[in-house]
């Protein structure tokens, strides 16, 4: 079954300039900003300007080079940062799909938390 986009999800409404965003880095294909309800001292969200649902459907079906600049713009905030494990202290990402995901927002968004010790991957 094919995805179905909902331009009215909060950060298409972001993407549009409707809803303000503390942006941490834009490119030509994606956004970062900090996450609204932080549960690490850096939670940034970081998201393709294009409209995919799911990690699964931006994997599948983005061209190669959203994928990359998406990508490239992660790793570039890791830098900026300073958490990645080669200069820092580490981080997690996270990507929720769907019901068992427990996505809220059905607009693709990785998770990068870092600042703290993250426990175990899974509480339940
Ligand atoms: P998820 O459950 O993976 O769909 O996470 C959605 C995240 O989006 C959640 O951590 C809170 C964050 N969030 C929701 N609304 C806003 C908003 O208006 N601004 C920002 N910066 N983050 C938001």
């Amino acid at each position: 079954m094919a995805y179905t986009y909902d331009d009215q999800n909060i950060f298409a409404k972001i993407l549009r300039g409707e809803i303000p965003n503390n942006t941490i880095k834009e490119t030509d294909h994606t956004l970062a900003f900090r996450d609204i309800q932080p549960q690490a001292p850096d939670h940034v969200l970081v998201i393709p300007k294009g409209a995919y649902v799911t990690a699964d459907h931006f994997a599948a079906e983005a061209s190669d080079t959203e994928i990359v600049d998406f990508w490239r713009c992660f790793a570039a905030i890791c830098g900026e940062l300073g958490v990645a494990p080669d200069q820092g202290e580490g981080y997690r990402i996270i990507s929720n799909a769907g019901t068992n995901g427990v996505q809220d927002v059905p607009h693709f968004h990785l998770h990068i938390l870092a600042g703290r010790p993250l426990g175990r991957m899974l509480n339940s």
